[in-house]
């Protein structure tokens, strides 16, 4: 394998960029340059070009680590290491009973280890209590198009065909930080005369790339999207033909939007009249547009009506399962779409089946050969999980997460995993929340092993191996081999990631996210594949389906092919500032860290560019509170108090304040952080609570 070049994919964002990895004498790996995928054409972001300082055994764990008598974690051997989680697990469930231990994934693993993930919890465990951190995610976005279409995909069509369509609004996306090669799609639309329309309270480095700039007050997107709606009926702009050939439910969804007149609108989100009137002239003069939605409006605790009202946007100017038309969502995690759709969510079988579906519990028990019955039924969500640690969930196996960072009501969480009996934790690095555990063992990742992931484009990829692992690591999927091993069930947990997926393509076979016509060979040859990709019946087969780059052109996936319009009523966020906390707090991202910062607060030149958290503010803000620029402030939440120094701009509402949540420690956004939750998707409101600000004169106490 040395000094060979390996076609690969980045390990952070949804966007999947392409790169090849080859690996220097030194026993370093190079990245370069990979410009036959056709989503980056070779460019990367920052994140992507360091992302091999993370593969340096340095800043990596590369021995299992054990909680010692003494209370601190030292070195111990693997078969001691698995031995005491298979024990601590076990315990419980003998004694407790299976829900009371309990399984945390992520978005990021492969489609490989989140179906085994899934599997281990209700095979080998049997436990209902598994959910995954793009609850956090996406799920809003994921509830609200199961709703209108019937199916969720994050985007219904290929990114290619951005530049082509004639307006794109953009609702709180940040995509010039979040998914920088993605940001050539939108100046190629431009290019092309289209527009480009951007939602955000905030004037982003993507905002700036707008032809116009809408900046609602967090929280307020709903009443936003219902303000348009209504514009668009009240000027004549409604394809009624299309409405009544493709769509359901139209009357409801009319009459609620009606409700929302503009003046009332602009009260609401602060947008002027105009600028609402502007954007509708934008949006349903060309013959096609688009609304992608990414995090702004979607973690939200109306996430799910919110992403239902854009959708009724499109619906009603017919700009949805037409060509180069359409609602889609960005999503996420590097495995954000194909994470969500293998079974490591509550209610979840592989495939994007339904765990309460009796068919769906017979077709994957058969591939699993276990009893239907023996399958536990939908568990809680990700925050509901995390809040009963330590009461009625008692153990907990974490892979792929670190929600001491990353949590909403991050305090309260941190607590809660350390009343825990027992917590097992997965990781490549010593995360802040490994170092909560009792047990840690360290796994391989993207560069040491073969797997396959899910872009935010549902194009199935082969990310491959490219180096030869550390001694001392292990991957995932053969610490779920070795772990069923020894709780009894010795058979179904292959290592071999080609063979998990075999499994899978089957499990997945006449699921909403068919994967069955898919094969590694393809992935290899192709450039990945667009689900849903069915095998085809045997006198076909020499045909291989092509995959499904775009979807709903002739029907949506609803039992009678039409698209639903949701009634949905502007309501306020779950804590609207008052006399005591009188700010708005959102939190976000910034370019050089990712997520929780686990992997990029270990790379020197991310955290050069990027090297702590702030609290950005208008320079109105920062007067009242007599803050110069880099002064340390306090933001104080009914949860907790974050400091973090202050960077003042005019880019943001004067009444609201951003803080990045990367960081652990004083700067930490999530002690701040709501979890009040969506109704449906479970969502917590990560984009807006009530804060104060305090000028911060002695010295404070890290969380
Ligand atoms: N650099 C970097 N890139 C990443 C990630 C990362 O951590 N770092 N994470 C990846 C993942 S998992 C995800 S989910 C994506 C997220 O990608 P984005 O959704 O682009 O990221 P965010 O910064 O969370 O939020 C986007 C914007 O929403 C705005 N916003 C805040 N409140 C509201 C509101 O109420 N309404 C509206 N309309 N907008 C609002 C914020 O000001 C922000 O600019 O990024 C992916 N890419
Ligand atoms: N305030 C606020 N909070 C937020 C958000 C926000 O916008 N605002 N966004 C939310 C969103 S969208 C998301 S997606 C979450 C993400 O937040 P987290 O779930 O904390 O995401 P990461 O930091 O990516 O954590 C992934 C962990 O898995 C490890 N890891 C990487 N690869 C592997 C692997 O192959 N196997 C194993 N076992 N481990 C691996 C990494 O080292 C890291 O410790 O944060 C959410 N939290
Ligand atoms: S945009 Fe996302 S996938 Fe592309 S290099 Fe950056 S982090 Fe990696
Ligand atoms: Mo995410």
């Amino acid at each position: 394998m040395q000094n060979t070049v390996t076609p690969t994919h980045c390990p952070y964002c949804a966007l999947q960029c392409g790169m090849n990895l080859t690996p220097a004498a030194d026993g370093t790996v190079e990245v370069s340059e990979r410009t036959d995928f056709p989503v980056n054409r070779g460019a990367l972001c920052g994140k992507g070009r360091t992302a091999p300082a993370v593969l340096s055994s340095r800043v990596r764990l590369t021995s299992p680590l054990v909680r010692s008598d003494k209370g601190t974690l030292v070195p111990a051997t693997w078969d001691e290491a698995l031995d005491r989680i298979a024990g601590g697990l076990g315990r419980t469930r003998a004694e407790h009973g299976p829900d009371a231990v309990g399984v945390f994934g992520g978005g990021g693993l492969t489609n490989e280890k989140a179906y085994t993930l899934g599997k281990f919890a209700r095979v080998v465990l049997g436990t209902s209590q598994i959910d995954y951190n793009g609850r956090f995610c996406m799920s809003s976005a994921a509830a609200a198009g199961m709703k209108a279409f019937g199916l969720d995909r994050g985007l219904p069509f290929p990114l290619e065909d951005i530049p082509r369509t004639g307006c794109v609004i953009l609702v709180g996306s940040n995509l010039a930080e979040t998914m920088p090669p993605s940001l050539r799609f939108f100046t190629e639309l431009k290019e092309n005369g289209g527009t480009l329309i951007v939602v955000d309270p905030r004037r982003t480095r993507t905002a700036e790339q707008a032809d116009l700039h809408l900046a609602p007050r967090p929280g307020t997107d709903l009443a936003l999207a219902l303000g348009l709606l209504h514009l668009v009926v009240a000027e004549g702009r409604v394809d009624e033909e299309y409405v009544a050939g493709r769509t359901a439910g139209w009357e409801d969804a009319r009459a609620a939007a009606m409700a929302h007149w503009p003046e009332y609108v602009e009260r609401i989100t602060g947008v002027p009249v105009p600028q609402l009137r502007e954007a509708v002239r934008l949006f349903c003069e060309p013959e096609h547009a688009m609304v992608l939605t990414a995090r702004g409006p979607e973690q939200q605790s109306k996430g799910t009506d919110t992403v239902g009202a854009w959708i009724n946007l499109c619906l009603a100017t017919g700009q949805a399962g037409r060509p180069l038309s359409g609602y889609g969502c960005l999503t996420g995690q590097g495995n954000g779409q194909g994470g969500r759709e293998h079974g490591q969510k509550a209610d979840q079988l592989p495939g994007y089946r339904k765990l309460d579906d009796p068919a769906a519990r017979r077709h994957v028990a058969e591939v699993w050969g276990v009893d239907p019955d023996s399958l536990p039924g939908p568990g809680r969500s990700a925050y509901e999980l995390l809040d009963a640690l330590g009461t009625d969930i008692r153990s907990l196996l974490l892979m792929g997460s670190n929600p001491v960072v990353s949590a909403p009501h991050a305090a309260h969480v941190e607590e809660r995993l350390k009343s825990l009996d027992f917590l097992a934790v997965c990781d490549v690095v010593l995360s802040e929340t490994a170092a909560l555990a009792d047990v840690v063992l360290p796994v391989t990742q993207w560069a040491e092993e073969t797997g396959t992931t899910t872009s935010l484009e549902g194009r199935v990829l082969l990310r491959r191996r490219a180096i030869t692992p550390p001694d001392g690591v292990r991957s995932d999927l053969e610490v779920l081999r070795e772990l069923a091993d020894r709780l009894g069930v010795e058979k179904g947990f292959p290592t071999d990631p080609e063979e998990v997926f075999e499994e899978l393509r089957r499990a997945s076979a006449g699921g909403p996210a068919d994967y069955s016509g898919i094969t590694y060979r393809r992935l290899a040859e192709e450039n990945g594949v667009f689900w849903p990709c069915p095998q085809l019946p045997p006198q076909e087969a020499e045909e291989a389906h092509p995959g499904t780059p775009r979807l709903f052109l002739d029907r949506f996936a609803t039992p009678d092919g039409r698209a639903r319009f949701v009634p949905v009523s502007h309501r306020p966020t779950a804590e609207e500032p008052d006399a005591e906390y009188p700010v708005l707090l959102t939190t976000g991202r910034v370019v050089a860290q990712y997520q929780s910062g686990a992997q990029t607060r270990r790379v020197d030149e991310l955290n050069a560019a990027a090297p702590g958290p702030f609290v950005e503010l208008h320079p109105r803000l920062a007067a009242r509170l007599g803050a110069a620029e880099g002064d340390p402030v306090a933001v104080v939440s009914r949860r907790g108090r974050a400091v973090a120094p202050a960077r003042i701009t005019t880019a943001i509402r004067p009444d609201t304040v951003f803080m990045p949540f990367h960081w652990p420690g004083e700067g930490r956004a999530n002690t701040l952080t709501n979890p009040a939750l969506d109704p449906t998707s479970r969502m917590p409101e990560f984009k807006t609570c009530a804060v104060r600000l305090e000028p911060v004169t002695a010295p404070v106490k890290n969380s």
